[in-house]
């Protein structure tokens, strides 16, 4: 029997369960906040050590509900302290009467789903229990303290104190020897400030982390300015923003810019200090390359600022890249190392072996201390959920469901669990973004949930697996393309033993995420089956599928509302191509690269382009034929690709043109491209290649050339061919695929840009020609190992595939790679989509298998 019955239970009072208690109330739901703190403010109320501040600009990390709090509260310092931030939650709690809306020192340790009642009962460590509608999880991210996994870890007969629990009447140090362990953000701000006491300070360090300057000051008057005169605006930019702070990402990339300009660029931010250094240049987190000239520049600092080399070199973080690991905010940390009580002890060297009752070994030495503080990290994201024991839809219990990962929706609700939404949960920007802006964000998405449920008479809410499944696909291909599963860090759960290695937080941004979720809304709750006493409804469904970098590009071209290519003329398209081409990255460095001609069908003379690795030769030969239609592009317009394919296939990439459409229409470019493929084969020996190790490549158009130019090879008894590599190729002109239904539109290559392509390339009638259409031969049988891919968003992708299907059921050697989450032409953009790398790399194997297959034949 229930002590009472709410419509909405909270969990924690810090800034999410304080908002949201605001939120409930204005809705009318009856609603309570349990609180095992005896007063608000969450990480705030708990982390009391000394120096603890937040490193956001304060003047962002500001609750943006009322427009009232930008005049009523004003911040001190632009790091503002751990007391001043928790004078805020106090002045939130009392301003909005909140306070009489929360339990405090209850601390909820059950929480199950009655399905029969639609509710759920939350049990607390007061014997209470609650039933409620909805359930919200509001325990932030970094609320557990990990348990030291260290010998001996409760021997100490000293203090003890946890960074995470600290007294709040404050501790004295002076006079004492004092141990620190651990050198991530708490104990990088607490290090200056406990070492400005203690008669000795040694600290213990396994993992040295990379401290950016705070340059503690007064509030940052260009942003003081910005908010006084327009703070909607500045907030609504913060909303949409990458973190969650308004600021225009560099366009800079250190890879491409002179030592000279990092360098200027690289001081320029290290002046301004904070963590603005994650947005040095625009590459730092994507290429190991730029992320490393970042890291060494970061490590000048360190040792330009600690007098002793050994101690210098030690603090110098190199096993993993900058921002991968949390990066901190300090002020004077490096410097605290030249002071004569401080003594840096470096764990990589000399390993702790055993904590001791009177302090500290480790395989060198053993120390003695009046107190240790463990600064030693949290059970981040997940150990305050797991914490409870919830126990969801036909008992599965979150600790189970979770074993593996946290698995969530939006990183707001879970399947099995109907109801239960949690705040900033894994799975959502949370920890990688201004938690102020990103609280704010998941408060106003749950509190529209309930009012929806609430409005239209439903009991329950919860999302479907298709959902859940493809959000944690996209979580992963977002943090796929960035450095940060590299590390080992608590982003990864790396830093609890045990813990299931994975990405935990959304790397996507917060801007986007904002958009994705209330994407979710306007599709009528995406994703999330929805019943009631009356029925169910669900537009099931999955969101985000095309790979984040991809759906970046195409925003991005969107937003320049180019005309449509099918618009032009062919020489006005062609000057777009062009002048679009001249602007991408330039691709890897091969070896050489050699420009020359060769004669088409028609003796007339036609352009190569040759790309040879920078491995010594010879090597075999890839004749290549370039996408664009049959009209579009020529020997040098898939430079980045070919060159890419040069380094990773170790061989010379022939980028051979052939005449376009409307010019020299069908069949001209498949007789130019036998005529390449002869005269290759002929002139491989002065060409630099291997006489007979010949392979044959291609994309979309040319892909088609490349198709139809083995099968007239095996009908010519030569050349003779080790493979075919066919990228999205063209098959069918048929072009009456479903393919064409769902991907007619929207990424790059459109059905009525494919009917542009064919109309100027071919007449109707002869469509169905082989040579047009290699799909269509008559026999199959007897041609050259294949490696198709094929893309997703791709009108040409089920083309493709029967390709794929009919050449292995004629018999031939086929691997059919499916590309998901990728467009007809992201493949190819080399440098630009990251998340095509991996499938590139598929297409350079696949050459070499041929040569390799070849060879062992
Ligand atoms: O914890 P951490 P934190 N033996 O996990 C070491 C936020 N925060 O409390 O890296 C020896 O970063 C561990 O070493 P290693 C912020 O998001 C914000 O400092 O595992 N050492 C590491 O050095 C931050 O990232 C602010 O090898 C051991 C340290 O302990 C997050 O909270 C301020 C060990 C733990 O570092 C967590 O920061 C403070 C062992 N057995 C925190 N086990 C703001 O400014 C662990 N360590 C807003």
């Amino acid at each position: 029997m229930a002590d009472q019955d709410v419509d909405v239970v909270i969990v924690g009072a810090g800034f999410s369960g304080l908002y949201l208690l605001h939120r409930m109330r204005e809705l009318g739901v009856s609603t309570r906040v349990l609180e095992a703190a005896d007063d608000v403010g969450g990480t705030w109320y708990w982390n009391r050590y000394p120096g603890a501040r937040c490193d956001i600009p304060t003047t962002d990390y500001t609750l943006s509900f009322d427009p009232a709090l930008e005049t009523e509260w004003t911040w001190s310092e632009k790091y503002a302290t751990q007391p001043e931030i928790l004078r805020y939650a106090q002045f939130i709690a009392t301003k909005y009467g909140l306070y009489s809306g929360i339990d405090f020192v209850t601390r909820v340790e059950q929480a199950t789903w009655d399905d029969a009642a639609k509710r759920w009962q939350v049990r607390t460590d007061r014997g209470e229990t609650i039933t409620c509608k909805t359930y919200v999880m509001a325990t932030g991210c970094l609320s557990v303290p990990k348990v030291p996994d260290i010998e001996g870890h409760d021997r100490f007969r000293g203090e003890v104190y946890f960074t995470s629990r600290w007294p709040h009447e404050g501790v004295d140090f002076t006079g004492k020897r004092v141990a620190v362990i651990g050198t991530g953000s708490s104990a990088i701000q607490s290090i200056p400030l406990i070492a400005a006491q203690a008669a000795q300070l040694t600290v213990f360090q396994r993992t040295p982390n990379f401290s950016i300057p705070a340059y503690n000051g007064p509030a940052h008057e260009e942003r003081l300015a910005r908010i006084a005169e327009d703070a909607a605006t500045y907030r609504a930019e913060a909303k949409l923003s990458g973190g969650g702070v308004p600021g225009e990402p560099t366009t800079l990339s250190a890879r491409a810019i002179s030592e000279d300009e990092r360098r200027a660029r690289f001081e320029e931010m290290w002046a301004k200090g904070g963590l603005d250094m994650l947005g040095c240049f625009n590459d730092v987190l994507v290429s190991d390359e730029a992320n490393e000239i970042l890291c060494e520049l970061i490590r000048e600092k360190i040792r330009a600022t600690v007098n002793d080399p050994e101690t210098a070199e030690s603090l110098c973080p190199k096993d993993h890249p900058f921002g991968t690991k949390r990066p901190c905010v300090d002020t004077n940390y490096y410097a605290t190392y030249n002071l004569p009580h401080v003594r840096l002890v470096d764990l990589r060297k000399s390993p702790i072996t055993t904590i001791t009752e009177t302090g500290i070994d480790t395989t060198a030495e053993s120390l003695e201390f009046d107190a240790v503080v463990f600064a030693t990290g949290f059970d981040a994201m997940t150990g305050a959920i797991v914490g409870v024991d919830i126990t969801g839809r036909e008992g599965r219990t979150l600790k189970d469901e979770w074993a593996h990962g946290p698995t969530t929706y939006l990183g707001v609700t879970t399947v099995g669990f109907p109801n239960l939404f949690m705040i900033t949960g894994p799975g959502s920007p949370s920890v990688l973004s201004n938690m102020a802006v990103s609280i704010e964000q998941h408060v106003d998405w749950v509190t529209g949930a309930i009012a929806h449920l609430r409005d239209q008479g439903w009991a329950t809410m919860e999302p479907t697996e298709t959902a859940q499944q493809q959000w944690g696909v996209h979580v992963n291909d977002c943090a796929n393309i960035t450095l940060y599963p590299v590390a080992n860090s608590w982003y990864m759960g790396a830093n609890v033993p045990g813990k299931p290695r994975m990405f935990l937080p959304y790397v996507g941004g917060v801007g986007p995420y904002r958009l994705i979720c209330d994407e979710v809304v306007e599709k009528g709750w995406l994703g999330f089956r929805i019943s009631g006493p009356n029925g169910e409804t669900c537009n099931d469904g999955k969101i985000r599928e095309l790979m984040p970098d991809v759906g970046m590009v195409l925003q991005m071209m969107a937003t320049l509302e180019l005309p449509p290519i099918e618009s032009m003329s062919a020489d006005h398209a062609r000057e777009f191509m062009a002048a679009s081409s001249a602007m991408r990255p330039t691709g890897p460095a091969v070896g050489e690269i050699v420009d020359g001609t060769f004669p088409a069908a028609d003796g007339s003379p036609l352009a190569y382009r040759l790309y040879r690795p920078a491995s010594e030769g010879p090597h075999p030969v890839v004749v290549y034929f370039h996408g664009g239609g049959w009209v579009l592009g020529d020997h040098e317009s898939d430079d980045p690709f070919c060159r890419d394919l040069c380094v990773r296939s170790n061989a010379v990439i022939i980028s051979c043109n052939y005449r376009h459409a409307p010019e020299a229409r069908f069949p001209a470019a498949v007789h130019d491209g036998m005529a390449a493929l002869g005269w290759v084969a002929d002139h491989a020996e002065e060409l630099g290649g291997i006489p007979g190790r010949l392979a044959v490549a291609g994309w979309s158009a040319g892909a088609n050339i490349a198709a139809v130019a083995a099968q007239l090879a095996r009908d010519a008894g030569g050349p003779a061919l080790v493979g075919q590599l066919l990228l999205t190729p063209v098959t069918d002109l048929g072009m009456g695929t479903q393919s064409y239904v769902d991907n007619g539109e929207g990424y790059v290559l459109t059905a009525a840009l494919m009917r542009w392509f064919a109309d100027h390339y071919i007449d109707e009638a002869d469509r169905a020609d082989p040579l047009a259409s290699p799909l269509l031969a008559d026999d199959l049988s007897g041609l050259p190992p294949a490696t198709i891919i094929t893309c997703q968003f791709d009108p040409l992708r089920d083309e493709g595939t029967a390709y794929a299907r009919a050449l292995a059921e004629a018999g031939n050697e086929v691997r059919h790679i499916s590309a998901r989450g990728h467009t007809h032409t992201s493949l190819t953009m080399v440098d630009m989509i990251i998340s095509g790398a991996p499938h590139r790399e598929q297409m350079g194997e696949a050459l070499r298998g041929f040569f390799d297959a070849m060879v062992s034949r």
